[in-house]
């Protein structure tokens, strides 16, 4: 900058003649003008606007000016910059314009275009029910058991008061596991899981007993070779057929709804002495309806079967002290799931047609 001067005038000094700022201003304007990107114009600004440039070189020297020419430079230099200023501006706004539009057609998504949309999966019915049922038997502090689904021969049978000969065991159509005489069988029923626990524990005992079982029924519209069932086995003091009756009241009303209750009719089981079958109370119509599809009209629709577990059933589970009395149930899942749902065919269960567990979702 020149040192204070109290004489010249303000053209003299090179930096403050009109044409060296109109050339400034001239040159700074047709940059901006060219510039094409918003990085472009960014990388001008030091060199039109910057403390370099010669419009700030030019302003730095109005303030060695006598203070009557420092008005007139002032303006001179002031209106200078800001038509540079102003041209920057405007260029920024139409450059920022140019990208969003640009932006706009680059990132465009066609929302119409079809995709190849995976399926999401869902949970097979019968694992949402089992898993259902167990929830309401743990909430009540019941366990969970499991066993083999080869079984031993004598836990299937022999061991639930089903003798070699005795013409119930008949009732169950076995497959047998080569070679004759293994004494093995594909189980019939989950009740050989009622003697495993019982062998394995002492009293008192509340499990559930969860599983696939096989029979070599024809798969028809209400029968499938290899289905599911729950047991419950319940053995502790002074057990009766209240609180088998209570313990089936308090589950079907929460699976089936608040207010249903079961009846129970006799019946016969080798390994429980009274037995019953379990009738639960229809759900869609609560015995209103003599026209009912769930019930046939009759307000009851049978589940499955029951009873109080046979004292030579406890003794051959090692359960000899008479102060134990126990009570067990067992339910078909497949038919609790046609019942709960409408289901008119068992194919449509054991077919695995992702159409129909879509239906069900997570939850049913
Ligand atoms: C039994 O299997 C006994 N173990 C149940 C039991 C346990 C009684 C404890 C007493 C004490 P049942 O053979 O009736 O009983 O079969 C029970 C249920 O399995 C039936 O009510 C039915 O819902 C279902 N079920 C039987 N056979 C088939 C089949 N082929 N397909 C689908 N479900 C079946």
């Amino acid at each position: 900058m020149s040192g204070p001067n109290t004489s010249y005038d303000p053209v003299e000094v090179a930096a403050l003649e009109p044409e060296a700022i109109e050339q400034a201003v001239t040159a700074a304007l047709a940059a901006v003008a060219a510039a094409a990107s918003l990085e472009e114009l960014k990388s001008l600004r030091g060199a039109h606007q910057g403390d370099k440039s010669p419009l700030a070189l030019a302003n730095r020297e109005i303030g060695a000016l006598p203070p009557s020419a420092k008005a007139e430079a002032g303006k001179r230099v002031g209106q200078a910059r800001g038509r540079v200023a102003s041209a920057f501006t405007a260029r920024q706004g139409e450059l920022e314009v140019e990208r969003d539009n640009r932006i706009l057609v680059e990132e465009a998504l066609d929302v119409t275009v079809p995709v190849t949309r995976r399926r999401s999966g869902a949970r097979h019915p019968i694992s949402l029910v089992t898993q259902r049922v167990e929830d309401i038997f743990v909430a009540m502090g019941w366990e969970i058991a499991e066993g083999p689904e080869v079984e031993a021969e004598w836990l299937n049978f022999d061991a639930l008061n089903l003798g070699q000969d005795h013409p119930a065991r008949q009732m169950q159509d076995t497959f047998f596991v080569e070679p004759e005489g293994s004494g093995l069988v594909l189980r019939t029923h989950t009740s050989p899981v009622q003697i495993r626990t019982m062998l394995r524990e002492d009293p008192p005992i509340y499990v559930l007993c969860p599983g696939k079982v096989f029979r070599t029924d024809d798969l028809d519209a209400t029968h499938t070779p290899v289905f599911h069932q729950f047991e419950g086995l319940v053995v502790d003091e002074g057990i009766t057929m209240a609180h088998l009756k209570g313990s089936l009241d308090a589950f079907v009303s929460r699976l089936f709804g608040e207010g249903i209750v079961t009846r129970l009719r006799p019946s016969y089981f080798p390994f429980t002495e009274p037995s019953a079958e379990i009738d639960c109370q229809c759900w869609i119509c609560g015995g209103t309806n003599p026209s009912c599809r769930t019930c046939g009209g009759t307000g009851w629709i049978e589940v499955g079967g029951c009873g109080m577990v046979n004292r030579r059933v406890l003794a051959a589970a090692g359960i000899t002290d008479e102060k134990y009395t126990g009570f067990a149930f067992g339910l078909g899942i497949e038919r609790s799931l046609m019942l709960r749902h409408g289901v008119g065919d068992m194919h449509d269960i054991v077919e695995g047609d992702v159409r129909f567990s879509a239906q069900f979702g997570m939850e049913i």
